[in-house]
């Protein structure tokens, strides 16, 4: 049996809404964020060495990062299902938004996270406005430039095909519906990038993402 190591608000409700998507029986095992940190807990090392969701195990095997298992899941269970036939253009555009997404969309959305938090902690009162003035340049000089030229990619890719791989959806479009939800939640993603608006509607529509919500539990975006 598949089990899917799950945190909640995480990654791993992909790795659900693909389970939903090829109709694969899955347990779910549970784990809660540390509510200060918003950290794994502890016992998520225990089943990988990294301790970060998604991990699933399936038999003998352990396996850890959302495109991996995502590949993984879509070679051995999918019978032909959400990936382009090899050797095609659209089998070349999956490979690239199945490592896009983690490469490349996700760390300026993690650095917009942390410097988010810059000055939120504890700190001494006469420290806060620094912290608050790093925040700001880091955000305005490095961090938003690089989330806008993310969506202006997506948006311009979007505007050439329905989904990111191509006319048909995609385990990529799994795997790339964490950043952009991630840049709604965070990022500036409005209605000014209607595609990427859309895309999120039709993913937001589909049964099977439905489903694995209802199992997941809450997701409301973090990091
Ligand atoms: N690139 C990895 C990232 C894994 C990751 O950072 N997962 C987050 C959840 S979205 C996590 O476990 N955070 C808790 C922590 O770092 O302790 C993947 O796609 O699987």
């Amino acid at each position: 049996m598949i089990v899917v190591h799950h945190l909640n608000n995480s990654r791993s409700q992909r790795i659900l809404w693909l389970l939903e998507e090829l109709g694969r029986d899955y347990d779910i095992k549970r784990y809660q964020r540390d509510p200060a940190t918003m950290l794994a807990p502890p016992a998520l090392r225990e089943v990988h060495p990294l301790g970060k969701s998604p991990v699933i195990t399936d038999g003998d095997l352990t396996l850890a990062e959302s495109g991996a298992i995502i590949e993984y899941l879509v070679e051995r269970y999918g019978e032909g299902r959400l990936a382009p036939r090899p050797g095609t253009p659209e089998r070349l555009r999956y490979t690239h938004w199945m490592h896009y997404a983690e490469g490349s969309a996700m760390p300026p959305l993690l650095l917009q996270l942390v410097f988010g938090r810059l000055d939120k902690g504890k700190m001494p009162f006469f420290v806060r406005p620094v912290a608050r003035a790093i925040k700001n340049r880091v955000k305005a000089s490095f961090i938003e430039p690089r989330i806008n030229q993310n969506l202006d990619y997506m948006e311009g890719e979007l505007a050439r095909h329905p989904w990111f791989a191509g006319a048909e959806f995609t385990a990529a479009d799994i795997q790339m519906s964490f950043p952009v939800e991630a840049a709604a939640a965070r990022g500036g993603l409005n209605q000014s990038r209607p595609k990427l608006m859309a895309f999120l509607e039709r993913i937001h529509a589909r049964p099977a993402y439905r489903r694995a919500i209802e199992r997941g539990g809450d997701y409301a975006l973090m990091g």
